[in-house]
């Protein structure tokens, strides 16, 4: 087909439109940018995405929804917080995805979950839609009186926009098991119905899936073993470096142990413990599931291990890196001392947690890159399997969910890695994971007509 389209230049057109209409979304823009970035080739293959404006269309929630969450602490004081659901696409399916309890929480951090979580979800082959939403809530410190009245509220207002077939919640930064129990038993008291489907991450005992809470932590581990495997390696004997210790991190962790890897730092949002012996994940899980704790505690325990608050955990010398806390925290001089170190392989486990600027270095130093919306989809990806053993009434076992992750997490990188290939980019998975994404979504848009 002949055009007279410049892929470039339409690409650059919409990026300044969607610019204009989000200032001051840092966030968003950074992740519109980074999946518009790897679609020249797609637009000149397809122009039809141009005319359609599916560029624009894509990009622009179906719906955002804002609301105010007050309630009380144990000293009888009011708090006010601000909640959100941006209900952003649904062409694959009900809108799907996670709520983020965190200080920082606002528009663009959601409008950024939400979009990345379009083409993740897309990637897992599941008929799922994609939505993000949370709160500027800050659970640290808070009682667990305080947690569930907040749940409550938060859940008081939400209900009406969720369901089963509509829009499905699941944890984040900040919601685990015990608040989406709170979330569940709300909205089961205002809507009167025992709807399992309506959210996942839900404890196996009362309707969740075995894996779930294991599954983006697992996932990962599973994505870079192929992707090690694409140079006839393994993750056998290999140093590992994971940032964070919540959930993804734990069960990243755990399962890179599993397969004879050493992970030797792990980190929270006040320092990072080097344990050069390999980290003693009991440990971890006693000091940060059991009691809610610091990790720096994990030091004082422990004979052998530094404790730092003053430098990167990016610092330390490792074959793989695994950023796993949150966005933009591995930087451009983070990317840079990794190289210089010899590390071979980065992936994502959070959500957008190394900046264009260090994903540029990693790819142009040949470091093999894998980003979060391919790396970390496990977890969403056996959401998907609840909420089809919620449908069935049909209770799949431990090994069972594990194997079908396993698989999906090799399925996702081959479709990266044969997308990037087909499109002359071999080895960008970047590149990959934005194409694939995006044309299962465009396409499916194209043919439910304009919406
Ligand atoms: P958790 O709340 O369980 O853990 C978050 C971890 O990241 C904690 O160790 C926390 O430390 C640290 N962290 C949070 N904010 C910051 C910050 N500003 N700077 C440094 N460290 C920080 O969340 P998850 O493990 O579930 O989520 C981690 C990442 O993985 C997020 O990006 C999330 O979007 C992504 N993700 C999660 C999935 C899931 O199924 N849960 C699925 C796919 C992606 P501290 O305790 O000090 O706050
Ligand atoms: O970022 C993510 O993929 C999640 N927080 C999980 C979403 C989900 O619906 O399981």
């Amino acid at each position: 087909m002949t055009t007279s389209i410049d892929p470039g230049d339409e690409i650059k057109q919409a990026i300044t439109s969607i610019k204009n209409l989000n200032e001051g979304q840092n966030e968003f823009l950074q992740a519109v940018r980074e999946v518009f970035g790897s679609l020249e080739a797609v637009v000149e293959e397809t122009p039809t995405y141009i005319t359609q404006k599916i560029l624009e269309r894509i990009s622009e929630p179906e719906r955002q929804i804002v609301f105010r969450v007050p309630w009380q602490d144990d000293n009888g004081n009011i708090h006010v917080n601000r909640g959100y659901r941006v209900e952003f696409n649904s062409a694959l399916g009900p809108y799907k995805g996670g709520l983020r309890f965190h200080p920082t929480v606002n528009i663009s951090i959601i409008k950024f979950l939400g979009f990345e979580q379009i083409f993740k979800n897309a990637l897992t082959g599941k008929p799922i839609g994609g939505g993000k939403g949370g709160a500027n809530f800050n659970p640290k410190g808070r009682s667990n009186d305080e947690i569930m009245r907040f749940c409550q509220s938060f859940m008081t207002e939400l209900y009406r926009h969720l369901g089963e077939t509509r829009d499905i919640p699941a944890g984040d930064i900040g919601v685990g098991t015990r608040e989406i129990g709170y979330l569940f038993g709300q909205y089961k008291r205002i809507a009167n119905k025992y709807e399992s489907g309506m959210i996942t991450g839900k404890d196996p005992e009362w309707g969740g899936t075995l894996v779930r809470n294991e599954a983006t932590g697992y996932g990962l581990a599973y994505f870079v073993r192929e992707m090690l495997g694409e140079s006839d390696s393994d993750i056998e004997g290999k140093t590992f470096l994971v940032s964070g210790s919540g959930n993804v991190a734990t069960y990243t962790i755990e399962k890179i142990q599993q397969l004879g890897g050493e992970v030797v730092a792990c980190s929270d949002s006040d320092g990072f413990v080097h344990d050069p012996s390999g980290i003693d994940l009991d440990l971890v899980k006693q000091i940060k599931q059991v009691e809610r704790g610091r990790i720096y505690e994990y030091a004082d325990r422990k004979q052998g291990v530094n404790y730092y608050d003053d430098k990167s955990i990016w610092s330390l010398e490792c074959d793989v890196a695994l950023p796993c806390a949150t966005q933009n925290e591995l930087l451009k001089e983070d990317a840079k001392m990794l190289i210089e170190n010899g590390c071979m392989v980065v992936a994502e486990g959070a959500n957008m947690p190394a900046t264009t600027e260090a994903i540029e270095l990693f790819q142009e130093s040949g470091v093999l890159f894998g980003p979060g919306k391919a790396a970390n989809a496990g977890g969403v990806a056996v959401s998907a399997l609840e909420m089809h053993q919620n449908a069935s009434l049909h209770s799949l076992t431990f090994e069972e969910t594990d194997k079908q992750l396993q698989n999906i997490m090799k399925e996702i990188h081959s479709t990266c890695r044969d997308t990037a290939e087909e499109y002359g980019t071999p080895g960008n998975y970047l590149n990959g994971a934005n194409i694939a994404g995006f044309k299962k979504v465009a396409n499916s848009m194209l043919a439910l007509g304009l919406i």
